[in-house]
């Protein structure tokens, strides 16, 4: 198509000429002109009989937009014809607003994973719940989150009405769900859907103060936020109908799309493969069971054989609290017909196996969810290779007793569409300069970077860090425009992007930057000056991860207002961080702060995006942290920290006592009296900052101190290197050319060469 019949198109859609068009007409344009092109590549044709299912309760998507150009290969195209008429494409890309249907890496990894599978031309759909408000939006008050709905659906919309509708049967009512889709178009290749099922019922004005609602109106309230406040039964309940309601939808949409291809459902594995997103949906496993049986007429024993056959389970985490139990009584309230399914899939259990620790229900009546998923399912992966150690080992040994042939490791991996050439344009142009456009269908020719000729090249050096400049530069103006904190980009911007979490281990960042800012404080000062930025939100029941957010808008507000301290370091806390800001933030920066307490983070898939865009990693040993140091060596990385073997070990022994590293260790003493010392009590809010402190004296259950020394002297280490700047940028440049292994293309590959076989 030429640019001239593009232009046509557009038109056409806008129904005006471009250069009379509104942005939000150019943006309405821009959305039907995508989705009629992206229809046209819907290969019903060639789809083949099976199909995969990835039933996730996130699926975290970034605006959608300029990956559909990008995807749709006309990206430069319609940038230059709204040029040509005066326009931006950039004020059309803000004005879209972000789905807000995740949170955090689980959701985006699912994203990834729809655009990989499209790219690969694999027929895999992805079916979720469509969230009104989504995950909460975080605005900053006096040093604190608050939460506000997040009403991101707007008229025009990604999201298709469809006819499909299910009757979603409770135990005191039944439900109408509707099925809404979003095209998921793959790079250059076919398009899949995204399905969302939602409630028709829903009320948006049961929403009250902030999101406050009143959780026992089910019928209104069903999909209206994404993780409810499960802090009280009412909210688990909540949690309970939202599952049912999504993978009840998903089971009887599988069985009807196998039925309409010839399925007699004593076949379905042939047509169906069910990958369970952690363990949010596995209520499908008894829920499809039920549907043969009871709907279908199948025996018993063979509709769990055949279920057995379709599902697959990747679990994304050892925290015990994620790791999801029902009460049967609870289960017995909403959806009594599931109960005698999981008694029966639990008694074949017991007759099998004597070991108490591998039952589906346990001694006090609750539903284990991964039990079921392993005992029912072919197929466990853990999502990077010392996450799935630690499972075989550790966390599922008597599972992966019983099943070893259903372990398996997938590690994760990133679109490079979304994380390279959407969000670092400058740095994919500046690659494919270098080595040609081969990497963009084949990330491993990036390691063609991997090369005396450009790495002993000052000018090429040189050229990589006036990107990097460059970046920093366009995040600096846009931190600025937006409220957020002024920070220079000739420091060195370290950063560190996340969902709060105390595993995840914020707090020893900030007990780095207490550290650091009294240091200069008494004149020492570093070479460049630093600036720490953070973005993460914290699930609004979880107070600690609420201190810790007050702790660092406390200590930005000290540090940045110190005249002594604000010219060496700032702290910059970005507000709702979420997919669209993490496209700003990463390629600008420096150093990755992947700094969880080892063992504890299953892969991070952050770490990834950073060192594609040419940051070098700041980690401990866990999660994919691991596969980056083997892949860049130690000297592209800094690696500091007790290793997972010793962190189990403590754990097991129950030998760790804080408050013996407070005494003995002057730095950690300083820092930790910091907290609730004068200028942070006149900064915030002394309930909760003696609160934190008190939680790091007496439990510190994520070992900050144990790593605290280490820690600095590792990043220290890091600042003092950057100063070499020729030295830095080849350290840049091994951690792009590395990263191709974490292409999610690779990833879905291996999904589908050892599980799905589609
Ligand atoms: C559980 C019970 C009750 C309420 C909520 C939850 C819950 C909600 C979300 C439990 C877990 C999650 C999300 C987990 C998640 O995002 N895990 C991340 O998955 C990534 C993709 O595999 C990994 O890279 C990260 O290491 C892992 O933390």
């Amino acid at each position: 198509m030429t640019q001239r019949q593009l232009e046509q198109l557009l038109q056409n859609a806008c129904g005006k000429p471009v250069a009379d068009c509104s942005v939000p007409q150019l943006y309405n344009g821009l959305l039907s002109l995508t989705q009629s092109m992206a229809d046209e590549r819907r290969k019903t044709e060639d789809s083949g009989k099976k199909k995969l299912y990835y039933i996730s309760a996130e699926f975290l998507l970034g605006k959608l937009l300029s990956n559909n150009l990008i995807n749709l290969g006309i990206y430069g195209d319609i940038k230059s014809i709204l040029e040509q008429n005066g326009k931006s494409l950039t004020e059309v890309e803000e004005y879209e607003p972000e789905p807000s249907l995740g949170n955090g890496g689980l959701g985006r990894l699912a994203a990834c994973f729809l655009d990989s599978m499209a790219t690969l031309g694999l027929n895999g759909d992805g079916v979720g719940l469509n969230y009104h408000m989504g995950l909460f939006q975080q605005k900053f008050l006096n040093n604190s989150q608050r939460e506000e709905p997040n009403p991101w659906i707007s008229s025009p919309s990604w999201l298709k009405k469809t006819d499909v509708t299910y009757q979603i049967p409770y135990r005191n009512f039944t439900l109408t769900s509707r099925m809404y889709d979003i095209q998921v178009t793959g790079y250059e290749n076919r398009t899949n859907t995204l399905h969302l099922f939602d409630l028709e019922t829903v009320d948006e004005g049961l929403i009250g103060d902030g999101i406050s609602f009143d959780k026992t109106d089910i019928q209104k309230n069903l999909t209206l936020f994404l993780y409810p406040d499960d802090s009280d039964r009412a909210g688990r309940m909540l949690r309970i109908y939202q599952q049912y309601f999504m993978v009840s939808s998903a089971a009887r949409l599988i069985l009807d799309e196998a039925a309409a291809k010839g399925s007699d459902f004593t076949d379905l594995p042939d047509y169906a493969v069910i990958q369970i997103n952690d363990t949010h949906p596995s209520m499908i496993i008894p829920e499809l069971i039920r549907l043969l049986t009871a709907e279908h007429g199948m025996e018993m024993d063979q509709a769990i054989d055949v279920v057995s056959r379709c599902c697959a389970y990747t679990n994304h985490t050892i925290l015990a609290e994620a790791l999801e139990t029902w009460p049967v009584a609870d289960l017995k309230e909403a959806v009594p017909q599931l109960i005698p399914i999981i008694e029966v899939l639990d008694d074949r259990v017991r007759r099998r196996f004597s070991d108490p620790s591998v039952y589906i229900i346990d001694g006090e009546e609750r539903v284990h969810m991964a039990h079921m998923d392993i005992h029912c399912g072919f197929s466990v992966n853990g999502v990077a290779s010392l996450h799935t150690e630690i499972l075989k080992k550790t966390e599922l040994h008597n599972f992966y007793a019983i099943y070893p042939e259903k372990f398996n490791n997938k590690t994760n991996g990133i679109t490079f569409r979304r994380w390279l050439l959407h969000c670092n344009p400058e740095l994919a142009s500046w690659i494919s300069g270098l080595i040609g456009d081969g990497w963009k269908k084949d990330a491993m020719e990036l390691q063609k970077l991997n090369d005396p000729k450009f790495l002993e090249d000052d000018g090429i050096l040189n050229s990589l860090l006036a990107v990097k400049n460059e970046k920093k530069r366009q995040l600096s103006r846009w931190m600025k425009q937006n409220g957020n904190p002024d920070i220079s980009p000739d420091s060195i911007f370290d950063i560190q992007v996340k969902r709060l979490h105390e595993y995840k281990r914020q707090q020893l960042n900030v007990l780095y930057l207490i550290d650091r800012y009294l240091d200069i404080r008494e004149g020492q000062t570093p070479e460049t000056p630093i600036t720490a930025i953070f973005g993460a939100k914290a699930a609004p029941a979880y107070t600690i991860a609420k201190d810790i957010i007050h702790l660092i808008l406390c200590l930005q507000q000290i540090v940045n207002g110190d005249p002594k301290a604000a010219p060496w370091l700032k702290v910059a806390m970005a507000e709702n961080y979420n997919v669209t800001l993490a496209e700003k933030l990463i390629p600008a920066c420096d150093i990755s702060e992947q700094i969880s307490l080892a063992s504890k983070e299953a892969s991070g898939t952050g770490n990834m995006k950073f060192m594609l865009n040419g940051a070098v990693t700041l980690g401990t040993e866990d999660g994919a942290n691991v596969e980056i140091h083997e892949l860049v060596g130690d000297e592209n990385i800094y690696i500091f920290g007790d290793s997972s073997q010793t962190v189990i070990d403590r754990y097991r022994s129950g030998s760790y006592r804080p408050r013996e590293y407070y005494e003995t260790n002057p730095r950690i003493r300083r820092a930790v009296d910091f907290i609730t010392g004068p200028e942070m009590m006149a900064a915030g809010c002394p309930e909760s900052l003696n609160r934190l402190s008190g939680e790091l004296l007496n439990k510190d259950w994520f070992m900050t101190f144990p790593d605290f020394d280490s820690y600095c002297a590792a990043r220290d280490q890091a600042f003092r290197d950057y100063e070499d700047r020729r030295s830095w940028a080849r350290k840049m440049l091994v951690n792009i050319s590395q990263a191709g292994y974490f292409s999610s293309d690779r990833t879905i590959a291996q999904y589908n060469e050892e599980i799905w076989k589609l």
